[in-house]
């Protein structure tokens, strides 16, 4: 006896697809294929695709901002608004306050998403701020406890790292088997860069996009893969735009380092001409790096197609735009300098992905189950619980229906914010049905979820594992 058996479905995985049935109980898959007849519940999936439900390995919910500003998605909208998208797991961030222990910060994360989470959630570390007792003691035992990935910016004052301190936490990172994922703009190019246009009255949101040109995240990609090479440990670059950065990425390959690529929907669908809107119009596009052009556009295809890049995240990082918490701060528009930066994305990021990728052809289903899920779940230490289908694995699975058609509108996103950068999209394919752990949370599109998500202490990446047990020193 089945909890579920999921019908005559097209299961497809990173690597194969098939029709067969599926059966669930416990909160796992426990069959595939061969003799099912009876379960508590049936669900025909005859014409669907049945996939791993999806992860979204960069999302922030609940950041604290500067003052005056407020992030519009906790865990509980967030991570509704990911299911309402086809996802099972979200990955956010809890962010180092400077000044204060990293485990007292995490807990008060914990304490905002506790019983609040539609989806699994797990935490990646943002470090700010190093010091002995941090590098020494407080992340490799967060590692032990499965934390086991650091973000480090090279960008925004307060928040990013001088290179020998990312050389620091690299160094951690390689001694405690985490893996760094780096945020590559530099940042002294781009205060310039703001000085001149200020100076010249040059204050729209649209300078946003010229003060961060792909010359700045080229340079901050190959000073941080410049870095990871010294110490000899595999980064992730995360939030890609464009051919430029791509070439490092791949040059870094070439050179025999071990580099994970993620872009994001916003460089697919958008580009710096939406932050060129009337009226204030083009700060809901402020994100950073920022949107490019059409050939940067088909650069991210490319990358997606052809694996420069592993994993497809949203960065979902959302402001309100009618707002003067969001991104009307400060009242009166003074200056691009000070919208929030960052955009929402993590309901539409799989609808784009298979409605732009799979129905047009560019990719095919298994490369978007690889970037959507199971390659987060690899680079993470989820795998094989999440991103897989297989016998004993969490049955986390998005039913996803090729035939529906849908004009996108922010209303039936379900998240905090007051509009999508893809408003009036049409895509197709959606996913119609959401199992978290065995249990139906989306039916026929609509939430049905008792919210039950939970954290996941995660393994080591098997990349940084490789050179955590490797104890010779780098060889440079
Ligand atoms: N970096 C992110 O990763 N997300 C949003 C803003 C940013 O700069
Ligand atoms: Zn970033
Ligand atoms: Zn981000």
């Amino acid at each position: 006896m089945f909890d579920i058996i999921i019908r005559n479905g097209t299961i497809a995985t990173a690597s194969d697809v098939f029709i067969a049935d599926i059966g669930l109980r416990d909160g796992a898959i426990v069959q595939i294929g061969g003799e099912m007849t009876e379960a508590r519940q049936m669900i025909d999936a005859t014409g669907k695709y049945v996939l791993p439900g999806g992860i979204d390995s960069h999302v922030h919910l609940s950041q604290p901002q500067p003052p005056g500003i407020e992030m519009c998605d906790d865990f509980e909208s967030g991570t509704r608004s990911a299911l309402i998208g086809g996802n099972t797991t979200v990955m956010p961030f809890c962010l180092q306050e400077k000044g204060r222990p990293l485990r007292e910060v995490l807990a008060e994360y914990h304490a905002l998403a506790e019983g609040r989470c539609h989806t699994d959630v797990s935490f990646h570390l943002i470090i700010s701020e190093i010091t002995p007792q941090l590098l020494g003691q407080e992340l490799p035992a967060l590692v032990e406890d499965g934390y086991t990935s650091f973000k480090v910016f090279m960008t925004y004052e307060g928040l990013r790292l001088r290179d020998d301190e990312i050389l620091e936490t690299m160094d951690c990172a390689r001694r405690s088997g985490a893996l760094v994922m780096v945020h590559c703009e530099n940042e002294d190019a781009i205060r310039y860069l703001i000085g001149r246009h200020e100076m010249a009255g040059d204050v729209a949101p649209k300078a946003h996009a010229t003060t961060r040109p792909t010359l700045v995240e080229r340079e901050a990609a190959h000073r941080a893969l410049s870095l990871a090479q010294v110490v000899d440990v595999p980064i992730v670059i995360v939030h890609v735009s464009n051919r430029e950065a791509m070439d490092e990425i791949r040059r870094a390959r070439e050179r025999g380092q071990k580099v994970i690529g993620e872009t994001c929907p916003q460089y697919l669908m958008l580009t710096a001409d939406d932050l060129d809107r009337d009226n204030w119009e083009g700060a809901r596009y402020v994100c950073s790096p920022p949107p490019r052009d059409k050939a940067s556009q088909e650069a991210c295809w490319e990358g997606l197609e052809q694996g420069v890049f592993d994993i497809y995240s949203s960065d979902h990082c959302p402001f309100r735009f009618n707002d003067d918490k969001g991104k009307l701060n400060p009242p009166g528009k003074t200056s691009f300098r000070h919208i929030p930066n960052g955009i929402p994305g993590i309901a539409m990021r799989l609808p784009i992905l298979f409605s732009e990728g799979v129905m047009k052809g560019r990719i095919d289903i298994s490369r978007f189950v690889a970037l959507s899920s199971t390659n987060h779940a690899k680079t993470y230490g989820l795998y094989p619980r999440k991103g897989s289908i297989t016998i004993g694995a969490d049955a986390d699975l998005s039913i996803w229906d090729p035939a529906v058609q849908r004009r996108i509108t922010h209303d039936d996103l379900q998240d905090g914010c007051d509009y999508t950068p893809y408003e009036g999209l049409e895509v197709q394919g959606w996913p119609t049905t959401v199992l978290l752990r065995g249990e139906v949370v989306v039916d026929d599109g609509q939430l049905v979820s008792s919210r039950r998500g939970v954290h996941l202490a995660r393994d080591r990446s098997p990349l940084a594992t490789k050179v955590f047990n490797d104890k010779t020193q780098p060889s440079i």
